[in-house]
Order: structure tokens, then C-alpha cells, then sequence
């Protein structure tokens, strides 16, 4: 099942259910205190509880007329690192003085965990994601990224855009927060897969493409079959002596790097498909 945040055309927001090219908006009046898709994800029963909820009595409306939100209430955002082959090689080529750390932490026990961004510097489907303006050398990272209950246990997944400036990164490592966390760092969407039963993760395809005036700059795919982590084992860490009172989500790191020659340019478009959840779609700008 897949739920979103969506926009009427008449502004209002209202939580919905997927349906091929058709939104059923959920009642959520009829259940004490679920006024947010979050609600509705961290309920024990999320699949249930929207069936429940779906409107008999209200047609459902034509995906082409409504606005895709980003899929989040009042979570944080936390992403985790080099969880990828790529990822680990990539960083280790930007970053003389770091490799060790990067290679290290690929195999270590404890993963490298950070926080990504609070619902601010989100943005959704069709929204602009930013490239830092002090940032020469700037990518995007798409990730599954987990939707996760503040009990610890998984609701859900999304899609989501680790906006990542790799000179400021690669020049100190501990740049980090400047080159990961900004205004506009973090794209979220289309809407939270539900899953009916356990992801296949080799069957589930990660693609990103990169198209400039029209034309496409850039394409790579990866599986999550090449992740060398678990969801369960990232929740565990992320879970260590922190309270997520109201849920989290967790980017679960990239195993798509461009190559060292590429920098993502304003007025770009970036396009981020796994398969089962949709497509994610942001045009980027510059900071000037
Ligand atoms: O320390 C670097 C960040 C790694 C990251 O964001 C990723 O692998 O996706
Ligand atoms: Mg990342």
C-alpha cells in the first residue's frame, strides 16, 4: 500500500492512498487525535487502519490533480553512511587525508550515522533541492530511506535525496554537518510504501537519473541487494540512547556516486526511481 501527503486543488491537505493514477483520500476525523500521515504510519495496523479510514462516500481524485507533499509530520531526519561499496570507494577518492576513516567505518561494527534534517529543510516531490553556493562539487544521493515508528519498528519506506557537497566534505571530514545539513539538503516522496510483505533486495532497483536542459547528464543504478547493512541493524544503532517521540526517518546511505568529474549545476533535475514506492523528481538550484 502506498499512502501520501497530498494537496486539493483548493490548497487543502488531506492524507491519501495510491491507486494506480487515482488518490482515495483518507476521513482521518474518525479516529481521536490522527490529524497526520504520521498517524496513520505509526498506528500498530498502518494497511488496516487506511482501509479503514478510505471514504466510501468521496470519489477518488485523479493523481494529475493534486500536489504530492513531502511524506513527513514532525519526524527528524537521520541518514546513515557508506553502506555501499560505491560509497566507501567514492569517499575515499575525495578524501586523502580521511580514507581510513571511510574504509574503516565500511566494515566496522558501528555504522556511521547523522543527522540529515528537521521537516524544514525537507522538500517534496517538484520542490527545489539546493546546491551549497560556497559548494563546487555537489551531488545528489539517492536513498531508501526507512520510515520508521517511535517504538523502533519499521512502517514504512520513501525515497529520498542526500544532497551532499563532496569538496567541503572531502576537504575535512569534519565539514561534515555543513556539507550534508542546509536549507533545501533533503528531497522526500513521493509517498510511504507500505509494504504487504518483506522487500525482495536484489528485485528492488535504485535509479538515478540527471537530465540538464533537456538531456540526460547522467544515469546509475544500483539494488539493495548491495547494501551491506540491514534495516534492522541501522534502526538498532539509531536507536542507541536516543527517544524519536515522534518517529524518524532514516536515509539508508548511497550506492550511486557520479563520477569525480560531475557536479550538479542550477536549473538541473534530479530523478530518483526504487522500485515499489515511485519516482522522486527535484529540480536543484544554486545558492547564489
Ligand atoms: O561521510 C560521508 C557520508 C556518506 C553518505 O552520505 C553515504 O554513503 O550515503
Ligand atoms: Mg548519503
Amino acid at each position: 500500500m502506498r499512502l501520501a501527503k497530498v494537496a486539493l486543488v483548493d490548497g487543502e491537505c488531506r492524507v491519501g492512498l495510491l491507486e494506480d493514477d487515482q488518490v482515495k483520500l483518507l476521513d482521518l476525523s474518525q479516529v481521536d487525535n490522527c490529524v497526520c500521515l504520521s498517524d496513520v504510519l505509526h498506528s500498530p495496523d498502518p494497511i488496516g487502519l487506511a482501509k479503514f479510514l478510505a471514504d466510501p462516500n468521496t470519489e477518488p481524485v485523479p493523481l494529475k490533480e493534486v500536489t504530492l507533499l513531502a511524506p513527513i509530520c514532525h519526524q527528524e531526519v537521520w541518514a546513515a553512511g557508506v553502506t555501499y561499496k560505491r560509497s566507501q570507494v567514492a569517499r575515499m577518492e575525495e578524501s586523502e587525508s580521511a580514507a581510513s576513516h571511510y574504509d574503516l567505518v565500511y566494515t566496522a561494527d558501528r555504522p556511521e550515522i547523522f543527522f540529515k534534517a528537521d521537516p524544514t529543510r525537507v522538500s517534496g516531490p517538484g520542490e527545489p533541492v539546493r546546491v551549497r553556493s560556497d559548494s563546487n562539487w555537489s551531488v545528489p544521493e539517492p536513498e531508501l530511506t526507512l520510515v520508521v515508528k517511535p517504538d523502533g519498528t519499521l512502517a514504512g519506506f520513501t525515497i529520498g535525496n542526500d544532497m551532499s557537497a563532496r569538496d567541503i566534505e572531502g576537504e575535512n571530514p569534519l565539514y561534515l554537518p555543513q556539507a550534508k545539513f542546509y536549507k533545501q539538503c533533503c528531497g522526500l516522496g513521493p509517498c510511504v510504501l507500505v509494504p504487504e510483505e518483506e522487500l525482495d533486495l536484489p528485485a528492488t532497483k535504485i535509479i538515478l537519473t540527471i537530465e540538464r536542459d533537456g538531456s540526460q547528464v547522467f544515469q546509475g543504478e544500483t539494488d539493495l541487494g548491495e547494501m551491506a547493512r540491514s534495516f534492522d541493524d541501522l534502526i538498532d544503532w539509531l536507536f542507541r540512547e536516543q527517544d524519536f517521540p515522534n518517529g524518524v526517518m532514516l536515509l539508508t546511505g548511497t550506492g550511486i556516486v557520479p563520477p569525480d568529474d560531475f557536479t550538479l549545476e542550477d536549473g538541473d533535475t534530479a530523478s530518483i526511481e526504487i522500485t515499489g514506492i515511485g519516482t522522486l523528481t527535484n529540480p536543484v538550484v544554486k545558492g547564489t
